[in-house]
């Protein structure tokens, strides 16, 4: 009558451990920690993840901001070519990030932007 007994009880401790062990593991087993700090994303970064298809480098950070970064600080007079205070889509360069955002910024839709437009943007 013992056996019986012994069985039911190690049915009854053997989902326990196994979901002990399910519990734990997905935190042990995984070999990549992602960045994701603020700092990290300040500082930028890469690293290489192996994907099904290879190894896939992961770039973050702000190379490509800082290049329009100082896009975003222009005034009218920056790029008033004509000097009449105001700026038309002619007058910003194409690769100026205010040339993609024109018509986000021209908040008027009156086809110029102003200082006061242009400081809303920001
Ligand atoms: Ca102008
Ligand atoms: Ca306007």
């Amino acid at each position: 009558m013992n056996k019986p007994m012994i069985l039911i009880a190690l049915l009854a401790a053997a989902p326990l451990a196994h979901a002990q062990t399910a519990e734990t593991s997905p935190v042990s087993q995984n070999p990549i920690t992602y960045q994701s700090s603020t700092e990290a994303r300040l500082n930028g970064g890469s690293t290489q993840l192996q994907a099904s298809t290879g190894p896939v480098t992961v770039t973050w950070g702000q190379s490509q901001a800082l290049n329009n970064a100082s896009d975003y600080r222009a005034t009218v007079a920056d790029l008033d070519a004509n000097g009449d205070g105001v700026l038309v889509r002619a007058e910003i360069p194409e690769s100026h990030a205010l040339h993609s955002e024109f018509r986000l910024v021209d908040s008027n839709r009156d086809g110029r932007i102003t200082q006061a437009e242009l400081s809303n943007w920001r």
